[in-house]
């Protein structure tokens, strides 16, 4: 008799994935400079210049944090809430905090298999080797990391321990300032159901109240809603996103990243035209495409461009730059079609390829910032 084949089905390994994200982490640098400064509400600011308190609050130290103090609040607020207080407010020195962070990152780099900065104070890794897909190593692991940094750096971080980025993120958000928050691959669903959509990258105020108007409110509610009609309400691929962020599913490897400068996407039409429905209708998928991974890289941008090649080859672009940074899907679109509408009025050629194309980056954290500042500017 001949031998019995056995089939062995190898699955993927399973991540284990870390997110360290430095407490308070201006304040906190402000606190390593100056001990003393431990003891009191301690205020970064980022002053406009206008007038002595114009301005917003970068961030705080959680004692100043009690009284209301947050990152974006206006700074004339923050003095308010804290005038019975001996507080201190410093402004940005972005210099030092470099610094700090570079040395921070070079430790966190030195544990990892895999690594990837997202911002100055945060870092995803990926440990799965290290640990050999061990969570109770992971643990051990970070904990290791936070005396390390402590011992070197006099900082504290919170962590967040993961099967991927996402879930390790929402880890990392959920247990503040000195955290250690492990999400094992099976207690993702209890972990992210009971908590609101908001905590999921690309749901922002818009998308949660639409979100709302279908009774959505919490993940597990997202989790449980029809992914045919997400996608119905939503599009493909965000409906797609969303469904899958609900149950904490996640590929997006972690990977060294340099910085980017900008997104675009180019295609080639079905036939050359100047008809401008044809071409929206494509730049408008690529609008999508370029926006998802705005979306993914958590990226406002302050400049859109298009790009056409025309039928006698010759390239041309144009560009506009927006008053405030945005992320938003449809003012990228509205920019894009706006930006063709008056192309096609000064050319009599055909188009055989269009593009689109984001730039002038802003990280979403730091757009808050700017935003209020603006209102700040205009309250002074
Ligand atoms: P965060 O990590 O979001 O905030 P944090 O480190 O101050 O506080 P915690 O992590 O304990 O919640 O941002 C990192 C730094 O980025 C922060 O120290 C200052 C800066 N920042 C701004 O300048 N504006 C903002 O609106 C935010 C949120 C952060
Ligand atoms: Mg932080």
């Amino acid at each position: 008799m001949p031998p019995k084949r056995v089939t062995i089905l190898l699955s993927k390994q399973a991540r284990v994935v870390m997110l360290v994200d430095l407490d308070y982490f201006f304040a906190q640098c402000e606190e390593k400079r100056n001990p003393l400064l431990k003891e009191k509400p301690v205020v970064v600011c980022v002053y406009s210049g206008r007038s002595e308190e114009s301005g917003a609050v970068s961030t705080a130290n959680y004692i100043a944090r009690k009284y209301g103090v947050t990152s974006g609040i206006p700074i004339f607020l923050a003095k308010k809430k804290l005038k019975n207080e001996d507080a201190v407010f410093l402004p940005v020195d972005r210099k030092f905090y470099e610094e700090v962070s570079g040395m921070v990152m070079k430790i966190l780099r030195s544990h990892a298999d895999l690594f990837e900065k997202v911002g100055i104070d945060e870092a995803y890794l990926d440990v799965s080797q290290k640990t050999k897909g061990s969570f109770e190593e992971a643990k051990e692991l970070a904990q290791k990391i936070k005396e390390e940094i402590q011992a070197q750096q006099k900082l504290t971080c919170s962590i967040g321990i993961g099967p991927n980025k996402l879930v390790a993120k929402i880890a990392a958000d959920i247990q503040k300032p000195d955290g250690l928050t492990i999400v094992k691959p099976e207690q993702v669903e209890d972990f992210l159901s009971p908590l609101q959509v908001t905590r999921l990258i690309g749901v922002g105020r818009k998308t949660k109240m639409k979100m709302q108007t279908l009774g959505i409110e919490t993940i597990g509610d997202l989790a449980k809603y029809d992914v045919q009609r997400l996608i119905e309400v939503f599009g493909k691929k965000l409906g797609t996103y969303f469904h899958n962020a609900s149950i904490g599913v996640d590929e997006i490897p972690v990977q060294e990243r340099g910085e980017v400068e900008s997104i675009s996407r180019i295609s080639t039409l079905k036939e050359d035209t100047q008809d401008l429905k044809i071409i929206l209708e494509k730049t408008n998928q690529l609008c999508d495409e370029v926006h998802e991974k705005l979306v993914q890289r958590e990226l406002s941008f302050k400049s859109v461009g298009v790009v056409a090649v025309m039928i006698d080859m010759s390239v041309r672009s144009r560009s506009k730059t927006l008053e405030n940074p945005t992320n938003d899907l449809e003012v990228f679109k509205k920019t894009v079609q706006e930006l063709f509408e008056r192309f096609f009025t000064e050319t009599e050629l055909e188009a055989r390829r269009v593009g689109v194309k984001v730039s002038n980056f802003v990280k979403q954290k730091e757009k808050q910032k700017e935003i209020i500042d603006f209102i700040g500017f205009a309250k002074n």
